[in-house]
Order: C-alpha cells, then structure tokens, then sequence
C-alpha cells in the first residue's frame, strides 16, 4: 500500500499545527513519543505467552490496592522511557505510579503533564481479550514552567476541560490509536509491518440515539434508583416505558467498550454505587473517566457523573474515583435526567398493584 494513498500520524499533526502559525512542535513530538509508547506496548501485548509477559508481577500492588499485572509495569516503564527524554514535559502522573513521576536532571524539562493508564482492561490480559492505555495531556502550571521546579500531585489536578489532548491506544484484533487534540476525533491504524499509524478513520462522530447499553450487572443491587430504573427500563425493552428493546455489552476493557460506542453509539456506564462507600466509583478521574470523556464530547456524544459533566469535575486528588456514565448524548441526558427527577412510584408498590384502588 503506497504511502501516498494514507496519511500518517505525523503528518496529521503537521496539518492540525498549521492551525496555529505560533505552535513550537513540541506538542506534536510529545504525542509522536506517546504513540511510540503504544506501539512499544502493542508488540509486547502480541508477544503474550511468548514473552513472558502475562500473569501477575509477584507480590506487587499498586496505589489502587490492586494486584499488579507483569504488563502493567512493563507498559507502565515503556510509557515512561518514551517520554521523559524529549524536553516536552515537567512531569507524569500514571495509575501505576503512587507520586508524579519528575523528569531526571540530566533531561531538560519541558511545558506539559502527561498522565497516563498504562494498560487498561487489565482484568482481560491474561485471557486475550482486547485492553488498551489511555492518555491526557494538560499544561503545567506556569509557575512550574518558570521555576523548572519538581512538580507535585497537585500540579495535574486540573478539571477535564483543561485537556489539551487526550487519546487511546487499543490492542485489538488491530491496533488503533483514537486521537483529539481539540479539533474533532480521528483514529488512525497501525501497519505493523511499517510500525506507522495510518488515518483510517476521520472526524469519528458517535450517534445521538442507541440501543445498546454497557454496564457489569453483577453490581446492580449497589446501584442508586436512578441507575437502576434506567438499566430497568432497557430490559424492559419494548415491554416497558423506552418501547424498544435494548441489547447488552460488557467487555469489562473500558476502552474497548469507549470504542464500540465511537463506532456505533452506546452508552457506557459505571455509575458511583453503595458497594463501597470509601468509593464513589471504580473509575478513575485523571486517567481513565477525562481522557474519554474529552474525546466522547469531541466526537458528539457526552459524559458525565450522572448529575455534571465529567469534564467540570474539580479533581481533589491524583487517584480519585468517580462514577462515570459516556456515549450518546440522548442516552446520557437521560441518564441525567433520571438523576434530578424523583424516582417515578413502581407499579409493584401495593397501593397501584393489580387488584387496588387506583388501578383503571
Ligand atoms: P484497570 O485500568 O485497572 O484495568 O481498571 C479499569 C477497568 O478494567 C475498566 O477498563 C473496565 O471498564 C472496568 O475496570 C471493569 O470493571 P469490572 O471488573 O468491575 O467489570
């Protein structure tokens, strides 16, 4: 396949930088680093088996309490390797990762903050089902950028909104790398025999409508009423107040389910519920729920706690969790809707069961 005939991601970005005459080009090396980054991870993740790199990293859990997996280190340090040498940022921050990560001395520092999920979906590693990383580039405070200082937690506590880009890599049947830099969507393809993504899919918009929905219902005597009427209502399907039937997914790889929706809408929650309560959610805000909620918003969809936009968000803390419900923004308002309006009476509710006074 000529070149010709494609665009690859360096000159997308070379285009997308002509927008702005003034723009120095470290914006685009750094996301040139982060996409080397991610084709690092894609071979290891191919590799599997075959490299040693499944199973657990014995006897090490992170920040989350949880269990680390061998590629969630290893793709943890490829994320790191790629980007700390390039004199684009003043710091990382990664699910992986207790503290920011600050650049080393002998490397000159640079204007943004990359926070990062190394490998998302880590729970499908070792049973081959596609899982992902995910990305967020924010600006470092300019004081940071003056001083040259090291930079703390508090630092990447910027709320969504303020995300210069945000992308995801998933390792797939093929691997893609989903990209906006604010100007719209746009996946690219990688060649392996290349080692170049390609644009294979511009200006991605999700539908407004659908009737698919993604959540893990083995978690549903935890959720809140309006949760729980929603998830009602689908399985209700014609039978019910929606009048059409629903279908379910759950990958249990948020990005794969981020980009079943980006192909063809959905809606993707993981809602803050009870079974927990030192949890308002699983997800995490800096590097899972703003990253995607940035590009659902750009590709015409939406994102949200359920009651605000996700990208509103005050983040408090570098770990934080929050309830996270995306996709298509019909489907999302309802969900927020639901949220303000007081829960409607159940017909199971005796007073309006069969054989009582107010029934016509
Ligand atoms: P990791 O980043 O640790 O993999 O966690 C996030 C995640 O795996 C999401 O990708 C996915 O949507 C969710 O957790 C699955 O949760 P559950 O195991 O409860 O289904």
């Amino acid at each position: 396949m000529p070149l010709d005939q494609r665009t690859t991601l360096t000159q997308f970005l070379i285009e997308q930088r002509r927008r702005f005459p003034s723009a120095s080009g470290d914006f685009n090396a750094l996301v040139l680093d982060v996409a080397l980054a991610c084709k690092a991870i894609a071979r290891s993740v191919a590799f599997g088996a075959l490299g040693g790199v499944l199973g657990a990293q014995q006897g090490s859990i992170n920040v989350q309490g949880e269990e680390q997996k061998k590629l969630d280190v290893i793709s943890n340090e490829l994320f790191v390797r790629a980007n700390e040498w390039g004199g684009h940022l003043a710091g990382m921050a990664s699910e992986e990762m207790d503290e920011p990560y600050n650049i080393p001395s002998r490397y000159p520092r640079g204007k943004y903050l990359l926070v990062f999920d190394p490998l998302d979906g880590s729970s499908n590693i070792d049973v081959n089902v596609s899982v992902g990383s995910i990305f967020s580039i924010l600006r470092a405070p300019q004081e940071v950028i003056d001083s040259g200082r090291d930079v703390v937690a508090a630092d990447f506590l910027q709320p969504g909104c303020q995300q210069l880009a945000a992308g995801y890599a998933l390792y797939g049947p093929s691997t893609m790398l989903v990209l906006t830099v604010g100007t719209g969507v746009h996946g690219f393809t990688l060649d392996p025999n290349l080692g170049e993504f390609f644009l294979s899919h511009p200006d991605i918009r999700v539908p407004a409508d659908t009737q698919e929905f993604a959540i893990n219902a083995s978690n549903s005597r935890f959720w809140e009423p309006p949760v729980k009427r929603y998830v009602d209502e689908c399985l209700a399907g014609k039978t019910g107040p929606r009048g059409k039937d629903f279908n379910m997914r759950w990958i249990a790889s948020m990005v794969a389910e981020a980009h079943r929706i980006l192909m063809r809408g959905g809606v993707f929650l993981y809602p803050r519920d009870t079974k927990d309560p030192t949890k308002p959610g699983r997800l995490r805000l800096l590097y899972e729920a703003n990253p995607i909620g940035f590009i659902m918003e750009q590709a015409g969809g939406r994102a949200s706690t359920g009651r605000e936009p996700i990208l509103n968000v005050q983040p408090t803390s570098l770990h934080q969790r929050i309830g996270l419900v995306f996709g298509s923004k019909n489907e999302v308002e309802r969900i927020e809707r639901y949220h303000r309006e007081p829960a409607p009476l159940k017909d199971d509710n005796p007073l309006f069961g069969e054989r009582s006074l107010f029934r016509d």
